[in-house]
């Protein structure tokens, strides 16, 4: 027997009494020609820290991982970041240019590129500033927004090295510029051998068309890159010998190690993990006895081998149970199965990559990169549980 979970239900009146879903009929087909989740659901959605950006198009919001579960992020609550808000394209006018050094600069409008073979990977996407805001100290008061800036989706698209194939590179294209057809005109470099490697030009998200906030009608999909690099929106590729220099952000991402020398192009994201559940947004209510605590990891780098538990602030660690797809540079689920003694717990999550590289303490990265960095905190998340089952964000050293 796993739990006394159910066995003192015996004469509950929602088990014993007929309620009112039972005496009419539901609603019929159709009713909602799109579906949208329960109404009782409904606190399962985006959110902005307001005073994180000063307005709303220039910004941020966040994915509620603390409600979600199993590794698909639904397309209606994936996080936007947006430089200058959501553009709304008609994809008939929509098309993308391959240009620069090339034999054959090409124009494809939408119709052509669904004449190309295609493929369908599932990838996180996490922004450079996920956790950023916790790189002091624990700061936010949810998983949702210490961890919220990641999505994980099931892409359609091209293989951008078939388009580049088409387009033909000549020998000195070292580098794509990515570029946006949004208000920001957002572009990022990518180096060839990123860009013939496993980069896709994406039309589909979990099945159907890319959602307007994440690039309706294309967008550019840069497995285990940071976010920024995944250019929404994407008009042109131009091939050229060297980087661009970038007129936005330049500086803001790039990580600065604590001697001030820069970490320049640090674009792949590191193996990160965190519980989100329980977190502060989901205190423990049952009280002692059988619980689950339960999360996700993550690595640019690959697949995720194992994730480890402690419940006494790193003192004893666990292996938790990881479950569902185990995908290249995807989200992972894992799980930890056991009975609470109802005493206060200090729990954390660790993630170790098939490259074999093991996620960092937060003081780690704070001595190697010193306390001015705020890009790539993959630091070890703390929730400090108490005896009430309320969670807080808390650091320990
Ligand atoms: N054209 C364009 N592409 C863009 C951006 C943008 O503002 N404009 N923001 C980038 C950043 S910084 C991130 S983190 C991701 C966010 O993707 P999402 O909105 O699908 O979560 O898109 C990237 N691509
Ligand atoms: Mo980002």
């Amino acid at each position: 027997m796993i739990a006394s979970a159910g066995a003192a239900r015996a004469g509950d009146p929602v088990i014993t009494q007929m309620q009112p879903w039972r005496e009419t009929l539901g609603d019929p087909v159709n009713a909602k020609a799109y579906g949208t989740p329960s109404e009782f659901e409904n606190h399962v959605l985006r959110r902005r820290v307001e005073w994180l950006t000063a307005d709303a198009f220039s910004s941020i919001d966040f994915t509620p991982i603390d409600q979600l579960d199993g590794l698909i992020t639904p397309n209606g609550v994936c996080f936007e970041r947006h430089h200058g808000g959501a553009a709304q394209i008609d994809p008939a006018q929509h098309r993308l240019m391959i240009n620069g050094l090339v034999d054959r600069p090409l124009v494809f409008t939408m119709e052509d590129l669904q004449r190309f073979p295609r493929e369908n990977h599932v990838y996180f996407l996490e922004c450079a500033a996920n956790s950023g805001m916790e790189w002091r100290g624990a700061q936010m008061d949810s998983v949702q927004f210490t961890h919220g800036m990641i999505h994980n989706v099931m892409y359609t698209g091209i293989p951008l090295r078939v388009l580049l194939d088409e387009a033909g590179i000549k020998p000195n294209g070292k580098w794509i510029l990515a570029e946006g057809a949004d208000a920001s005109g957002l572009t990022r470099s990518i180096p060839m051998e990123k860009a013939l490697d496993d980069v896709l030009v994406a039309f589909k998200m979990n099945g159907e068309a890319l959602r307007v906030e994440q690039g309706y009608p294309l967008r550019l999909v840069v497995p285990g890159w940071e976010g920024s690099t995944w250019i929404k929106w994407l008009r042109r590729i131009e091939i050229g010998d060297k980087p661009w220099h970038h007129r936005e952000e330049a500086s803001k991402y790039t990580d600065l190690y604590g001697d001030g020398i820069s970490r320049r192009f640090t674009w792949v994201m590191e193996a990160k993990s965190v519980i989100t559940s329980p977190s502060p947004t989901m205190p423990i209510r049952h009280g002692a006895g059988q619980m689950v605590i339960t999360g996700l990891a993550w690595s640019g780098r690959g697949r995720i081998k194992q994730v480890d538990i402690t419940l006494d602030g790193g003192k004893n660690w666990h292996k938790a149970r990881l479950d569902g797809p185990s995908l290249n540079k995807s989200l992972h689920r894992f799980y930890f199965d056991f009975k609470w003694d109802g005493k206060p717990m200090l729990i954390q999550s660790r993630a170790h990559d098939e490259t074999g590289y093991v996620q960092p303490t937060k003081d780690a990265l704070r001595t190697s990169r010193g306390v001015n960095s705020t890009y790539h905190n993959n630091g070890i998340q703390t929730w400090h549980v108490q005896a009430d089952g309320e969670v807080e964000n808390v650091e320990i050293s």
